[in-house]
């Protein structure tokens, strides 16, 4: 029994490491992203307003070496070379953050910032010229101070104050700007910043405002679709989404406690803000139940999760024209009785999370390609098969090195996973993001995690960008649309003995040689 489960388990392996030799389809688009606050600089020039990760990092004992983004790859003034990095990759676009406080300064759409107007023109226009498209991410964290100081997104007006900007954005850049997303990583923005307090604006509030935050986010992402699908995409054209994020959570053993523990996790991270949008619409249920459910025996007197009215769940549900996906990673989960008294969204899932110690790992990157064919195929059965667009994957290193051999490893392995799950399961994935197009500034991690194709030398006040071996290998990746068969090798073939001084046989003639060429 023992011994047919391990040669099971074996054939599971060999298939999942096996390298599909393929191209993606033709229509398969390749891109690079950064992020407004990680990689701008010019925190307070020409006119911008502070935002929450300018409070976060000035305040000290935040983030790493209690560094900032104050001048970061300093692309506010840099972001020709930027462009020529993303032309000698040869991506088709460029995801990008707008700098919300860059373009109003108090967050409030009736005291714009030309300055910060015409860099975002100027950085359109340069992609234009040089054939990549851009593509805008709205929100990617950096909220103006002004609105915290209001509230921040615990304040309900916000679903209002939001969709302004979005409307202002698309006002002035949807003429060129095809591609929109609203919020990047409601997940992540929310726990870090809301409940665990190790991102902007820092606060701690686990078990309650993580939930209640993310009701205002899902109605302001909600109102600037509708404000897109209906005053702008009859004469732009384009589309507008939301970018969701989440870990591939493999069951720990085949314990049906335990299958169901791995599925539960992931309902209440991708689930929390997928269900409302792209499945049957508000939270999901085991999220509800248990949160209720804890809630009650916490002595509160209703679920701390707040509920959507029917009205609002259907204005919500069917708000995105794509499936964002940004991936990282993958965890194994077990099922456990989490204690009650601490409200808390992990708590709430009942579960423990466990890696594998012999997976391959960079700083909270553990290295399971099939994590996000497995994901893929997870999203294509809960929701119907939509259209994905892969906004971010990439790896971590510590070190600054430009022989990034473990990215380029990573890189490899997940985009063919992307290949398996296209061509083997039939998702239905359109393009794919590589996170990021140059070292930057990486949160709380600040410079000492770096994800860039490009070093970037922060010592260096001119922040110069060099390539690195992952850079290569993404431009070659783009080049091939894919995995094309391998060059045929062919052996050394010994000359044949010449007997008869036939000049004719030295030789060797095309057929022959084609019978020497063999697949990997
Ligand atoms: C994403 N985690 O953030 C963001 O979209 C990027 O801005 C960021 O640089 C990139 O991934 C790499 O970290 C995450 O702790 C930050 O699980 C933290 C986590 C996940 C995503």
């Amino acid at each position: 029994m023992r011994f047919l489960s391990l040669i099971l388990a074996c054939a599971a392996v060999a298939t999942r490491a096996d390298f599909l030799y393929d191209t993606f389809p033709d229509y398969f688009q390749w891109g690079v992203a950064t992020a407004s606050y990680q990689i701008e600089g010019a925190w307070n020039v020409d006119g911008k307003g502070d935002s929450i990760w300018d409070t976060y990092t000035h305040a000290g004992g935040n983030v790493v070496k209690n560094e900032t983004g104050d001048i970061a790859c300093d692309s506010y003034n840099k972001y020709e070379d930027d462009v020529q990095l993303l032309q000698d990759l040869g991506v088709n676009f460029y995801r990008f953050s707008l700098s919300w406080a860059r373009l109003l300064p108090t967050g409030r759409v009736d005291q714009p910032n030309q300055a910060g107007i015409d860099y975002y023109n100027s950085l359109i226009d340069a992609l234009l010229a040089a054939g990549v498209e851009p593509m805008v991410t709205l929100y990617h964290w950096d909220l103006p101070q002004e609105l915290d100081d209001q509230g921040g997104w615990e304040n309900e007006d916000m679903v209002q104050i939001f969709n302004e900007y979005a409307v202002f954005a698309f006002e002035l850049f949807g003429d060129r700007v095809k591609s929109w997303i609203t919020f990047n990583e409601p997940y992540v923005f929310i726990t870090m910043g809301y409940g665990q307090g190790a991102h902007a604006p820092g606060l701690q509030s686990p078990g309650e405002k993580v939930y209640t935050v993310a009701h205002v986010v899902l109605k302001a992402h909600a109102e600037a679709w509708h404000s897109y699908n209906e005053l702008f995409r009859p004469t732009q054209d384009g589309v507008i989404g939301i970018t969701l994020d989440s870990e591939w959570k493999e069951p720990y053993s085949d314990d049906p406690e335990d299958i169901e523990a791995a599925e539960r996790a992931i309902q209440f991270c991708l689930g929390w803000f997928a269900n409302p949008i792209f499945g049957s619409g508000g939270y999901p249920t085991v999220m509800k139940e248990k949160i209720l459910e804890k809630s009650l025996e916490q002595g509160y007197e209703e679920s701390r999760l707040p509920e959507f009215t029917e009205e609002e769940e259907n204005r919500i549900h069917g708000t995105s024209d794509f499936f964002g996906l940004n991936h990282y990673t993958t965890s194994l989960v077990q099922n456990a009785d989490r204690p009650s008294l601490v409200p808390s969204y992990l708590n709430d899932r009942d579960i423990i999370t466990r890696v594998n110690s012999t997976w391959d790992r960079s700083e909270w990157i553990f290295v399971v390609p099939w994590g996000l064919r497995s994901l893929l195929n997870w999203i294509s059965d809960s929701y119907g098969n939509p259209n994905v667009i892969i906004t971010e994957n990439g790896m971590s290193d510590s070190n600054a090195t430009l022989e990034d051999a473990h990215r380029v490893n990573y890189f490899r392995l997940y985009t063919n996973n992307v290949l398996k799950a296209i061509k083997l399961d039939g998702c239905d994935v359109r393009s794919y993001t590589a996170w990021t197009l140059m070292d930057n500034f990486e949160w709380a991690f600040a410079y000492d995690v770096r994800f860039g194709l490009h070093h970037v030398d922060f010592e260096d006040p001119e922040r110069p960008r060099t390539p690195k071996a992952s850079a290569e290998f993404i431009r070659q990746l783009v080049a091939d649309n894919g995995f094309p068969e391998p060059e045929a090798v062919i052996p050394e073939v010994l000359e044949p003995e010449i007997e008869n001084g036939d000049p004719e046989i030295v030789a060797i003639p095309e057929p022959i040689r084609a019978k020497f060429r063999q697949k990997h």
